[in-house]
């Protein structure tokens, strides 16, 4: 079948690298039926062919306001898709839309008519947000790790900072490849504008997010990285939880041995 992706390795990389992630996913148990959705802006791998591809969908209102997306091409996982099957074939399970030139509407461009994500508003405004700022960043991942959940609910974890501090604390990487810790959302309900404002406030300070009672969200360069951001901090929830299941509390590595840490990989501090 003809692809949008045939003779074009640059767009083929990108897509596949976010297949590679829903295959991650899927295999750690983030990804039950349909959970979690992903957003990349491919605007940088769209050549002059591709602006001019019509649309294959209705043209669907965004619901916000983004000016700075505007003409901006996305990949986005498909509504009610899984994370396991996208893996497989990312062209069926998600689609390439066009953010039109009013910066409230978009088309599907390619392959097939795929709706994107239910959490479509939230992605776009934090690309939106993205190129307001300058940033470098082009990915948004939303998934369901047990363990970070888990530990979201009890309240004594969701004061500012003390999952940050407890999760760095477990294994050095944790801190030299999340350099800025996990923010904290209160409960909302999944895909209101509540949420996704909450989330972008905490974007400002965090890459990773923590939805209480629901799942991370997490932003970086490229999938794959936003991807490793989650990872690390899991790996630390799950050293936490198998310290307290054989009966204590984990030590932590000690202020001083963080700091060292954060001196040597010429980390934030
Ligand atoms: O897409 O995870 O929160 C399914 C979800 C929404
Ligand atoms: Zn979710």
């Amino acid at each position: 079948m003809s692809s949008i992706l045939n003779g074009r390795p640059d767009l083929n990389k990108k897509v596949y690298e976010v297949a590679e992630v829903a295959g991650c996913l899927w295999q750690k148990g983030w990804a039950e039926r349909n959970g979690g959705n992903i957003t990349i802006n491919v605007t940088d791998y769209v050549d002059d062919n591709i602006r001019q591809l019509p649309a294959i969908s209705e043209i669907k209102a965004i619901g916000l306001n983004l000016p700075a997306i505007r003409n901006n091409y996305f990949y986005c996982k498909g509504t009610g898709k899984r994370m396991r099957d996208l893996a497989k074939d990312p062209m069926a399970n998600g689609s390439i839309i066009r953010v039109l030139d009013d910066g409230a509407h978009y088309v599907v461009i390619a392959d097939n008519p795929v709706q994107p994500t239910s959490e479509l508003p939230s992605h776009l405004l934090v690309h939106n947000w993205f190129i307001e700022s300058g940033s470098t960043y082009s990915a948004t991942l939303h998934t369901h790790p047990i363990d970070l959940i888990a530990m979201s609910h009890h309240a004594s974890f969701l004061q500012k900072d003390v999952l940050t501090n407890i999760l760095w604390s477990m294994i050095p990487e944790t801190k030299a490849f999340c350099p800025k810790g996990l923010g904290i959302v209160p409960y909302c309900l999944p895909g209101s504008n509540e949420l996704a404002q909450a989330t972008l406030k905490e974007l400002n300070d965090y890459d990773v997010v923590l939805w209480e009672k629901h799942g991370v969200f997490a932003v970086d360069t490229d999938i794959i990285n936003a991807f490793d951001q989650i990872d690390v901090l899991s790996k630390s929830a799950q050293i936490y939880i198998a310290s307290k299941n054989m009966g204590y509390t984990p030590e932590g590595m000690s202020m001083e041995q963080m700091h060292e840490m954060t001196i040597a990989f010429n980390l934030p501090k």
